[in-house]
């Protein structure tokens, strides 16, 4: 990692998951943290569009690929997995096994930081008129959210006993606006999350950090004092988009939609096979 005239530039940063929603927009938007991005998935992507970007299709469940994967990078985003909810066994390769293998690679290759995209849906059994900090005690919404809360596990492990740093974001929503009134708690934009891993990418002394990913939105469930050291101030809020989402009908009392900081997440599955 070098300071220039621009910020903090990094010489290869790799970003899992880069095929995804957030991955392509990503890919753009971290370009001037880094002189040479390496975006892998296990979907195809669009070529390398110049010296500044490497394109490998990479399994994460493949522990060797991933190693190779991971070599000659200075930190990783990791973003790939399976990102909403599914059955223990579709999870486990992508998500569990995964993200176990990016943090043996970055412990064999001298990673020192990796920013993990968490979610939500690791306190997502929160009521919505509980307010809670990173130090709550975790309540999974589902195998998904229990995947997220392992990879939060292994950051903190990965930290105690090798010294490889963690922003764990527990991403609330981040897509372009929010599309219902529980978004309006937990939408990040595009632009805040840019910000926040950059934050999360260059704040000195994280050790292991978690942090809720959300814009400066009104009446928010979660509370980042916490981690306050990483320095990210958001600048966008869901406030412009009320108007629109609260012409939609509300949902019933009984929904876990009104209900649950995870929403419909915590009434999915069981999954039998
Ligand atoms: P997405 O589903 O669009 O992208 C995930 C990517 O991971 C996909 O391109 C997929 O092909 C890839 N992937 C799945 N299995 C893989 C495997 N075995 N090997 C390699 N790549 C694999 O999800 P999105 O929305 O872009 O989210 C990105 C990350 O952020 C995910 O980890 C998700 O859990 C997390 N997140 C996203 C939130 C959001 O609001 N978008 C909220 C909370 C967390
Ligand atoms: C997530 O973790 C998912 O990846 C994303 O697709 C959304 O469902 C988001 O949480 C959410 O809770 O809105």
């Amino acid at each position: 990692m070098t300071d220039s005239n621009d910020g903090v530039v990094f010489e290869r940063l790799l970003l899992t998951g880069a095929a995804g929603g957030l991955g392509k927009v990503l890919r753009e938007r971290l370009r001037p943290f880094t002189r040479i991005l390496r975006l892998s998935d296990i979907a195809d992507m669009a070529p390398a569009k110049g010296p500044h970007e490497e394109v490998v299709i990479c399994d994460l469940a493949d522990k060797q690929a991933v190693d190779r994967l991971v070599e000659g990078c200075d930190a990783v985003l990791h973003f790939g997995g399976v990102s909403t909810e599914h059955s223990f066994e579709d999870i486990l390769g992508p998500n569990i096994c995964g993200t176990y293998h990016i943090y043996e690679a970055a412990r064999r290759h001298g990673v020192k930081r990796v920013v993990f995209a968490s979610s939500n849906h690791v306190i997502g059994f929160y009521k919505q008129t509980e307010t809670i900090d990173a130090n709550a005690p975790r309540r999974p919404d589902g195998y998904y959210g229990l995947s997220k809360s392992y990879g939060e596990d292994l950051a903190s492990f990965y930290f105690d006993r090798y010294g490889i740093e963690t922003v764990s974001i527990r991403i609330g929503s981040s897509f372009p606006e929010p599309q219902n009134r529980r978004m309006m708690h937990t939408w990040l934009s595009y632009r805040d999350l840019t910000e926040l891993l950059r934050c999360a990418l260059t704040a000195p002394n994280v050790g292991h950090t978690v942090v809720y990913g959300m814009s400066d939105n009104d009446g928010v469930w979660w509370d980042n004092h916490l981690a306050q050291s990483l320095g990210f101030t958001p600048q966008d809020s869901s406030r412009p988009f009320r108007e629109n989402v609260e012409a939609q009908p509300e949902p019933a009392a009984d929904d876990p939609n009104r209900i649950y900081q995870g929403g419909a997440f915590t009434a999915q599955g069981p999954f039998e096979r």
